[in-house]
């Protein structure tokens, strides 16, 4: 028996992962794990060739139905987002959410896991402290959450750096990184992943990535504007510093070099919210056919390079 875990390349992902492969070691079983091309919701030819190899699948945290559906073996299908339910005799869905639970229980597809397999370790708890950051402390899961924690020897503050720390992979674009965090996790003390040297180095990779962005602000206007080009995915977090750290409170970003696409950010402070209406402009963008999304105060979108002006002037028009 070879078992394949597919899994997103975020926190949750890892985490849900590594829960797997621990209740797999357990019964003595081999597994491999694989992750999408970064950025992607798809399977490319590497994955479905491993899925060939296979006895058994399992696919967690990754919102992906239709090409759960297209596996033609046993599959476990463990998730939390908001999707349709699989009715095949060969599939396994856990998701609670979709029986009609509250994100508030099931805040993580790592969470969701651990009552699957009755398996609860801070692995349980970092999941969803990277879906849905520290508020989740203030949940009512909250509390188990920060046992689990404990039980491990990690206080609030570790569990947040470990979240930065497994999340840098996939910020660098690095897939096998992604896919490698699995088995370290796996294989080591929790305490001793904080000193992971491949992740902290990621990290410092990428804070002089995100310092050396910002030096490129400009102010246009009603709004500032900072324009780059990275390979890595750090807009979201060159915006927050902008505006919660360097005080600006309207930013448009644009990265130009995103490998074959761009990405647009705006983000504005909390209190501007009532004045500048930022669902209306993702509506708008969406209505042009952008794949964006966000909230009140923030709207992100991936185009092709020759659409990223078109989106700047939606946003910029409605500033
Ligand atoms: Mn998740």
């Amino acid at each position: 028996m070879t078992s394949l875990i597919i899994h997103h390349w975020d926190t949750d992902g890892i985490c849900s992962a590594s829960l797997v492969a621990l209740v797999l070691d357990y019964l003595g079983e081999s597994w491999g794990n694989v992750t999408p091309p970064i950025g992607l919701f798809d399977f490319d030819d590497r994955i479905w060739k491993k899925i060939e190899r296979a006895t058994d699948v399992f696919i967690v945290d990754l919102n992906v139905p239709e090409l759960v559906e297209k596996i033609d073996r046993k599959v476990t299908f463990i998730d939390h987002h908001v999707q349709p339910k699989i009715e095949k005799p060969n599939v396994e869905h856990v998701n609670p959410i979709i029986e009609g639970r509250s994100e508030e229980d099931y805040p993580s597809a790592s969470w969701v896991a651990s009552e699957y397999f009755s398996v609860w370790s801070y692995l349980s708890a970092l999941g969803a402290l990277g879906d849905v950051g520290r508020r989740v402390f203030d949940w009512k899961i909250g509390k188990k959450a920060m046992q689990l924690l404990a039980e491990f020897g990690l206080q609030r503050r570790d569990a947040m750096k470990l979240v930065s720390m497994l999340d840098s992979n996939y910020v660098i674009m690095d897939r096998n990184g992604v896919e490698d965090a699995v088995r370290t996790i796996i294989e080591s003390e929790p305490r001793d992943l904080l000193g992971n040297e491949r992740w902290l180095r990621n990290l410092s990779i990428i804070e002089r990535e995100v310092w050396k962005v910002l030096d490129n602000v400009e102010n246009v206007g009603k709004f500032t504007k900072i324009e780059f080009e990275s390979r890595f995915n750090i807009i979201s977090k060159v915006v927050r510093k902008a505006v919660w750290v360097m005080g600006y409170e309207v930013v448009v970003a644009v990265n130009r070099g995103f490998g074959e696409k761009g990405q647009v950010y705006l983000r504005i402070k909390p209190e501007l919210a009532d004045s500048i209406n930022v669902p209306a402009i993702i509506e708008k963008l969406k209505l042009k056919g952008f794949n964006a999304g966000g909230k009140r105060d923030v709207l992100g979108l991936i185009c092709p390079k020759d659409r990223i002006d078109e989106a700047l002037s939606v946003i910029e028009g409605m500033l």
